[in-house]
């Protein structure tokens, strides 16, 4: 029997160690992380929506985002934690989700506590979510449909994000272990760390914990780790990345009226070949 081409979430986790996720929206995105040194890869639902130059806002289906999940997951030798934003409706549409991505090789998702349709965490002020009831109910039908014990279901409470209180984020992280979340992230937009520390110092640390640092992005990983998380999701940096490195590098072209300028900016073909990995290719055909 063939050994499976990457280690499932669950394990990269039991390893120890920080576990750093980058954000990507396609497969070259996710190796060009892996390469980088991260122990996994986002499938960001704001990426991925973006790719296609459409709002994150339960637009894309859920057989759209397992397709890019998958893409992704094929290209690497770690694991996609695939963000999968409400679950795509009620808890039949939730069963189905993990039916389809577990059986596509995605060993970990994330699903959070907000309305369907969802919409971006950094719109607007006052989000709705679901009743801590019906999400944890989520949790309970995605862990019950799993197959494999390795399966991981990450619980996000967008409580802080909606406005709520920490003690809100709290006690609906606590009822989404109860229904058997493996781990819970704690989203916030708040300009500072100060929110997340304060739901870290009454956490009794039941499951690891999981932050996204896009608003506060001063917060050196050895400080995050001494504060008690277990992974940090870089959700949003390598997008960014691409669309400021597109527009400088086409701007420049037509600007300059040839490609002299930009030639020592931009990756070769060689590098591109590499990571399509054309050599080995070639040799099928040798
Ligand atoms: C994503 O990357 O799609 C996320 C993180 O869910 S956020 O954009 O902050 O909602
Ligand atoms: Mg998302």
């Amino acid at each position: 029997m063939s050994s499976p081409r990457y280690a499932c979430f669950r394990s990269v986790l039991k390893a120890g160690g920080p576990v750093r996720v980058a954000g990507a929206h396609n497969a070259l995105g996710a190796v060009l992380a892996q390469q980088a040194g991260f122990q996994a890869v986002w499938s960001s639902s704001l990426e991925v929506s973006a790719a296609r130059c459409l709002p994150d806002a339960s637009i894309l289906t859920m057989t759209e985002y397992l397709e890019c999940a998958a893409h992704m997951q094929k290209a690497l030798g770690i694991p996609v934690v695939a963000d999968c934003d409400t679950g795509y409706g009620g808890n039949m549409n939730v069963a189905h989700m993990v039916r389809e991505f577990e059986d596509a090789g995605i060993t970990a998702v994330c699903m959070e506590d907000k309305l369907f349709p969802k919409m971006n965490s950094f719109v607007g002020d006052r989000q709705q979510l679901l009743s801590t009831e019906d999400f944890a109910a989520k949790i309970e039908t995605a862990k019950s449909v799993q197959s494999s014990e390795d399966f991981f279901v990450i619980a996000r409470t967008e409580a802080l994000i909606s406005g709520m209180s920490v003690e809100e984020a709290l006690r609906r992280c606590h009822a989404y272990c109860a229904a058997g979340a493996d781990a819970v992230l704690i989203h916030s937009k708040s300009r500072t760390n100060a929110q997340v520390l304060e739901f870290l110092a009454q956490w009794d640390g039941r499951r690891p914990v999981v932050i996204v640092p896009t608003t506060y992005p001063d917060w050196h990983i050895d400080e995050v780790v001494a504060a008690g998380v277990s992974v940090v999701i870089y959700a949003n940096q390598g997008l960014r990345a691409v669309v400021a490195s597109l527009r400088h590098t086409f701007e420049e072209i037509y600007r300059s009226g040839d490609t002299t300028s930009v030639e020592d900016s931009i990756a070769d073909i060689g590098d591109v070949f590499e990571l399509q990995r054309l050599s080995e290719w070639q040799k099928l055909d040798a």
